[in-house]
């Protein structure tokens, strides 16, 4: 080898070096590999970054974001002192000219000083203070940065949300809240509890004492059961509140009424009480349809829940009523529906509600029968999607979970994901006002037990709920979801860990407590 070609090695030698350095101490900074579930509509990424390692301060630019500041300052743990001027500055600000005009859209601008949040209405910006805390990473010692670029966002549906049932076991004030939590963090908007059925009677009615006196001392196995009282319910509600989330109450009818049977003998045709429940069957309880007692019953329990639901909606059930008759329980129906409208709240009912004459602002929700779904949106009305093969919470990942039931289908997380609601069922677009995912408590004892379901499967409703379906596909979630594993750890969320998913963790995955 002669000299200049010896020259020429070392010079590639340096060069490939220098390369080499350059990758491993810049991390990389575009924006478009972002983790943030649901999916953005709109990303474009500018190639900078936001330095995390200075002083953020947070600056809420009108009155009314004062909370929303506060929550974010919490979360990050910054301060609220900021002037919009500032370096390092997070502004939260409304604009009405700017933004699309939704109330739950938002556009984030990342630059290299600034970081500013707009949206046309208070609830836009909290959807982006969401999108922004997924954005800062957890593990400062990895990156201390946020890439620099513009989302533009806005969801898909106008509903997107989950059942929780507090009836087959009873979950306290503060379970509820911290499942407020989850969804929130998911960009959610309605949690839908569901407060009566054959094993308990869950919600304090002022004017029925015996419903909560006797049906709700029972629950599935020989828990104690429990309930809300008025006042617990309106801080439900109010919390709720506070992270733009509805409250939707059920209270089922005519069937899964055994706790209401066995509390007010009057409303069973033979006025026999009937006895607690504790098991797991359904479709063997139901009012008694032709009795006026019932509409009294039933005006009174709405009445008294309609004044303290502040939301649109009031859910009455209406599934599995096996033993009403076909003609009772079409009648039925549709006199609960007047009842309904009479206290001011629109009526949802399970898919077999649309066998009634109901009014076409009625809302059904789907969850059995496709055929039932496709009559009502033929009729004008709109469907909330919950297939139990697809949405069910309560359904097994495989064979070995221990929770859960399997009767619709196992539901590994690709298979909760991969599937459309406007396509699903052929119904078309403008009939689905969203979606919902259920979670049915028989074999739900306890908040480890309720992530245990619920995670990671959540994430993937409120994309499919939030993100056009074409920026979805299962490689963009699977890895996206991936990075969430770091998040369940930080907020000790006991989730199922995929084996279809590489999650990033701090500790290695541990024991399951499945
Ligand atoms: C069916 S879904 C039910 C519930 C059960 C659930 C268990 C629906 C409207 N009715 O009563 O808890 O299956 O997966």
């Amino acid at each position: 080898m002669n000299i200049t070609s010896k020259y020429t090695a070392v010079g590639v030698i340096v060069m490939w070096m220098s390369i080499m350095y350059a990758c491993t101490s810049t991390p990389p900074t575009n924006l478009t590999e972002h983790q943030i579930i649901p999916h953005p509509v709109e990303i474009i990424a500018t190639g900078g970054r936001f330095d995390l390692n200075r002083q953020i301060k947070i600056v809420a630019t009108t009155k009314e974001l004062n909370d929303i500041a506060g929550f974010l300052s919490q979360a990050i743990g910054v301060s609220l002192d900021g002037t919009e001027q500032e370096h390092g500055a997070v502004i939260l600000a409304i604009d009405r000219t700017t933004t699309p005009d939704h109330a739950e859209a938002y556009i984030l601008e990342i630059k290299e000083e600034q970081i500013r949040i707009t949206a046309s209405e208070p609830q836009g910006v909290f959807l982006g203070v969401q999108s922004l805390l997924q954005l800062i990473p957890y593990d400062s010692d990895i990156t201390s940065f946020i890439p620099t670029g513009n989302i533009i966002d806005y969801p898909r549906y106008s509903y997107r949300g989950s059942m929780l049932d507090v009836s087959r076991h009873f979950f306290a004030v503060e379970d509820v809240k911290r499942y407020i939590d989850f969804l929130a963090s998911y960009k959610m908007n309605v949690l839908h509890l569901h407060l009566t059925d054959d094993q308990g009677w869950r919600i304090e009615i002022k004017s029925r004492p015996k419903l909560t006196e006797i049906g709700a001392t029972s629950e599935v196995g020989d828990g104690k059961g429990g309930y809300y009282t008025q006042e617990q319910f309106k801080e439900i509600v109010d919390y709720a509140a506070g992270k733009y989330i509805t409250i939707i109450p059920e209270i089922d009818m005519p069937g899964h009424t055994q706790a209401a049977l066995a509390s007010y003998p009057e409303l069973n045709c033979d006025g026999q009480p009937r006895e607690l429940y504790r098991g797991t069957e359904v479709g063997f309880s139901t009012l008694c349809t032709r009795s006026e007692v019932t509409y009294e019953f039933v005006d009174e329990v709405i009445g008294e829940l309609a004044a303290i639901t502040p939301g649109p909606y009031i859910h009455i059930g209406g599934d599995e009523s096996h033993v009403t008759k076909p003609e009772d329980y079409v009648y039925f129906i549709e006199r609960i529906q007047a009842i309904v409208s009479k206290h001011g709240k629109t009526m949802i009912g399970w898919d077999e509600v649309a066998r009634g004459d109901i009014a076409s602002t009625s809302i059904v929700q789907q969850w059995n029968s496709a055929g039932n779904a496709q009559f009502a949106a033929d009729k004008g009305l709109k469907i909330i999607m919950s297939p139990a093969t697809r949405a069910y919470l309560d359904m097994k990942y495989d064979s070995t979970t221990r929770l859960g039931l399997a009767w619709a289908s196992l539901i590994e997380v690709d298979h909760g994901y991969l599937w459309d609601p406007d396509t699903i069922n052929l119904l078309q677009e403008d009939a689905i006002l969203g979606i919902e995912a259920p979670l049915w408590t028989e074999t739900i004892e306890s908040m480890d037990d309720i992530e245990y379901m619920v995670f990671p499967r959540i994430a993937g409703y409120a994309e499919i709920g939030w993100s056009p379906q074409h920026v979805r596909s299962w490689p963009s979630y699977r890895q996206r979801l991936a990075a969430h594993g770091r998040i369940f750890e930080r907020e000790q969320i006991n989730f199922y860990r995929s084996p279809l998913v590489d999650w990033v963790m701090k500790n290695k995955p541990t024991a399951l407590k499945n």
